[in-house]
C-alpha cells in the first residue's frame, strides 16, 4: 500500500487521486497535519514530524511505498527560517528511519528549481553547482544528500524529481514563487484583473500537472537498475515568463488584464534559472514531456470555466 504525506497540498492532493486511479482506492493512504474538507478515500491525520504517528501508519496499512509531499515551501519558508529548516527536515529524517526500520520499499521525495541559486546562469544542469538562496531550496539539496545516503549505505530505494513550478486547476498552491502561475488563471477565467508578483519578463521553469504527475509516476515505475541519478532528477515542462502566459491566456480570453507589482518573492525567482536541462531524465527513464503553453492554456482555462460555473448554478 501506498502512504502520501502532505496529501492536501498542492501536489498531493492531485497525486492522491491519480494513484488511486492507478493502483485502487484502497490500495492508497492519504494523510496530513489538517483534516480534508472532502474525504475521496482512506484518510488519516498526521503529524509527520511524531515519528511514532507515522510508523503507527506504516504498520497499521502494510506501507510499502512513502511519497513525501509535505514541506513549507520558498515563499512561505522565508518568514521563519528555522522552523522551515526543523520542519523540512525533522518529517524527512522521519520517513527515513521508519521506512528502513519498516522495510519500506520505495520512496518518493520531490526536490525542487529552488536547488540552483546564483551559480547557475540561464540553464540547470543535471549536476550545475547548487547554492540554494532559500531555506526551502537549502532544505531540498539537504534532502537530496540524505537521499543518496540512504541509497548507498542502506541500499533504500529512494527516488525523485526537482519540480519546476506546477501548473494545475484542481489545487491552490501554497506559498511558493511559481504560485502566480496557477492564480493568473482562476483571475482571468473570473474575469478579474491579475496583480502579479514578479515582473514582466521572470521566466521560470514551469510544468503542467499531468506531464508532472506523468513523471513521477514513470520515475516510480522504472526498473531500479535504471535510476542512475540519486539525489533528484531534473525535470522541465515549459519555461515562460508573466507576460508570455498573460499573452496565452489572452488569446482565449481576449480583455484579461495583467498588471505587475513585484515583491520580496522577485528576489527569489531572480535566484532560480529560466531553463533545465533534464538529459538524464530522458535517456535513462524515458521522460517527455507533452503540454506547451497552449495546450497547458487551453485545459487550464476549460476546467475552471467548468469549476466557477459549477459553483455559481449551486
Ligand atoms: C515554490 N512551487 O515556488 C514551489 C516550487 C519550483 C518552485 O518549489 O516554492
Amino acid at each position: 500500500n501506498i502512504l502520501v504525506i502532505g496529501a492536501n497540498g498542492q501536489i498531493g492532493s492531485v497525486l492522491v487521486e491519480y494513484l488511486r486511479e492507478i493502483y485502487g482506492v484502497g490500495h492508497v493512504v492519504a494523510s496530513d497535519i489538517r483534516q480534508p474538507e472532502i474525504e475521496t478515500g482512506i484518510f488519516e491525520q498526521l503529524d509527520a514530524t511524531n515519528a511514532q504517528a507515522l510508523a503507527g501508519l506504516v504498520k497499521k496499512y502494510k506501507v510499502t511505498q512513502i511519497y513525501h509531499l509535505a514541506a513549507i515551501l520558498s515563499a512561505k519558508g522565508e518568514q521563519e527560517p528555522l522552523k522551515t529548516w526543523d520542519i523540512n527536515m525533522q518529517t524527512y529524517f522521519n520517513v527515513l528511519e521508519v521506512a528502513r526500520e519498516n522495510q519500506v520499499e520505495k520512496i518518493f521525495y520531490p526536490s525542487s528549481i529552488a536547488v540552483f541559486g546564483e551559480q547557475v546562469d540561464t540553464k540547470a544542469e543535471q549536476w550545475s553547482y547548487l547554492d540554494p538562496s532559500t531555506v526551502y531550496g537549502i532544505s531540498k539539496v539537504a534532502g537530496e544528500n540524505w537521499s543518496n545516503y540512504y541509497f548507498k549505505r542502506y541500499g533504500m530505494d529512494i527516488r525523485s524529481l526537482r519540480y519546476p513550478g506546477i501548473i494545475g486547476y484542481q489545487s491552490m498552491p501554497g506559498g511558493g514563487t511559481t504560485d502566480y502561475a496557477v492564480d493568473i488563471y482562476h483571475k482571468a477565467v473570473k474575469g478579474e484583473v491579475f496583480e502579479c508578483f514578479l515582473k514582466a519578463d521572470t521566466t521560470l521553469p514551469m510544468i503542467y500537472i499531468t506531464d508532472a504527475m506523468d513523471a513521477t509516476v514513470r520515475l516510480m515505475e522504472a526498473p531500479k537498475e535504471k535510476i542512475a541519478v540519486r539525489t533528484s532528477y531534473n525535470l522541465a515542462g515549459v519555461s515562460f515568463s508573466p507576460e508570455e502566459i498573460a499573452a496565452s491566456i489572452k488569446q482565449i480570453i481576449p480583455d484579461f488584464e495583467i498588471t505587475y507589482k513585484p515583491d520580496f518573492r522577485q528576489q527569489i525567482a531572480d535566484s532560480w534559472p529560466q531553463l533545465i536541462d533534464d538529459a538524464n531524465a530522458r535517456k535513462d527513464w524515458g521522460w517527455r514531456p507533452t503540454y506547451n503553453i497552449e495546450k497547458m492554456t487551453q485545459e487550464m482555462i476549460k476546467e475552471l470555466t467548468k469549476k466557477y460555473e459549477t459553483i455559481r448554478s449551486r
